[in-house]
């Protein structure tokens, strides 16, 4: 089954309760002089509509139930089109989107006013789309002002996005099934590179590696820069240099995943050794490592929760780490006092969607979110151990040979009906296959 927009909009429509939304696409980004980013379209607005032009707006109406579903888009024009290429214009937003009405991006500020009276409130997102929000505003400000004559105006402006987002947050089969697609094609591309890797090449040669495949099998490209990060390197949770050599005997730490055609992305790490053998210290830490991540996915499962996912690897990291003496202090103590933090200190995942780091809440108040079938999740353990590392003053001095030794384990996983599915399972992981 293709994934069913209209559907999505139907859900959408009733969530609203009366509220009129407004959803606007993501604008053409500039990069340099008249130069743009590769377009990226805003991922509500995708999930919502399936459209990929920028600049467009949508318009949910459920007070005017014969027409609910508005687009502005962008206007067939032939001059235009012969630079940036095809518009599906407004018979295409109704004949292939499915509009109720299209109209010209160029007539929304006239249009709007009358779209939105008789709503009870508007939905809209402020501070994320500079180029609608002032119109939005004006409309509402506008409408606020006749209100005593009309005797209505929307009482209110909120949020779209508790609705939007725990839609997102619990993903259809369908949707699974692109991640899944997403995370095999990520996986085929860490098992290339680790194939590839060599001593004395540069990071931006595995990079290279990585991302012609992305490209090769169909996909828009990375879905967020990747990090190909040798030695001390990895202890940069971020690095997206990607131009040292890489050095025999050091560690390669692999941060990267593909986004589809239609945006559901794949966000798999691994590590491994450059010379293919580990040394004895990097052996002790990637096990650590991998038992944590193995731990913390046994975890997941309907009804269980991401803090508790987060918190069986803390503890597996934490007791490994004082059994090898980089920690000391009582197991609950280190806990609590988060004393482990200069060795391991991000989450151990988030949601993955049409977003990498996707939306949805973690928690409502002091209340966990529970897992369900359909959510997908990363589990992304890892230990950091960088040259420059110096440990708080009550924990142990960390010996040279530890130094310059980063590494992350990271896979894909949706909460099935009864436990885990992991989507990236095709990018091995193993000690033995980490060497060669
Ligand atoms: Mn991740």
């Amino acid at each position: 089954m293709p994934i069913s927009h209209a559907a999505r909009r139907q859900l959408f429509l009733d969530a609203l309760e009366g509220q009129a939304a407004v959803i606007p696409a993501a604008q053409a980004m500039q990069h340099h002089a008249d130069v743009e980013f590769p377009f990226r379209q805003d991922s509500d607005f995708w999930y919502l509509t399936g459209f990929d032009e920028p600049g467009a707006v949508a318009l949910f109406l459920p007070h005017r139930p014969e027409t609910p579903f508005v687009l502005f888009v962008p206007a067939k024009d032939a001059t235009a089109e012969v630079w940036e290429g095809f518009r599906w214009g407004t018979e295409g937003a109704v004949q292939q989107f499915g509009a109720d009405v299209a109209h010209p991006l160029d007539q929304l500020e006239v249009l709007l006013p009358d779209y939105l009276n008789g709503a009870d409130g508007i939905s809209f997102r402020v501070g994320r789309h500079s180029a609608v929000e002032p119109l939005v505003l004006k409309v509402w400000a506008q409408q606020l002002d006749r209100a005593p004559r009309l005797g209505m105006a929307p009482r209110q402006l909120s949020a779209p996005c508790p609705i939007l987002h725990a839609m997102r947050l619990r993903k259809e089969p369908e949707e699974v099934e692109r991640i899944r697609m997403a995370a095999r094609i990520s996986a085929e591309a860490h098992e290339k590179a680790r194939e590839f890797a060599r001593p004395d090449q540069n990071e931006a040669e595995v990079r290279a590696t990585l991302e012609q495949h992305f490209l090769a099998r169909g996909t828009r490209g990375f879905a967020y820069p990747s990090i190909v990060a040798g030695g001390d390197n990895a202890c940069i949770l971020h690095y997206t240099a990607n131009n040292a050599p890489l050095r025999d005997g050091d560690l390669l730490l692999i941060d990267a995943g593909c986004s589809l055609s239609d945006y559901y992305n794949g966000d798999i790490t691994r590590t491994f050794p450059i010379n293919g053998r580990f040394s004895g210290e990097q052996r002790e830490l990637y096990s650590l490592v991998l038992q944590a991540q193995e731990a913390a996915i046994a975890e997941v499962r309907p009804g269980a929760t991401a803090e508790q996912v987060h918190e069986r690897a803390v503890r597996v990291l934490v007791e490994g780490l004082v059994e090898l003496g980089l920690l000391c202090g009582d197991l609950d103590g280190l806990i609590e006092q988060g004393a482990y933090r200069h060795l391991y200190m991000h989450r151990t995942g988030h949601w993955l969607g049409l977003d990498v780091h996707d939306v949805g809440a973690y928690r409502l108040g002091e209340h966990h979110i529970s897992l369900e079938a359909g959510m997908v999740l990363t589990v992304e353990p890892g230990l950091y151990i960088s040259d420059r590392l110096q440990p708080p003053e009550d924990q142990p001095a960390i010996d040279d040979r530890w130094k310059g030794i980063g590494i992350r384990i990271e896979d894909d996983v949706a909460v099935s009906q009864n436990g885990a599915e992991v989507l990236s399972a095709e990018a091995l992981k193993s000690i033995e296959a980490m060497e060669r």
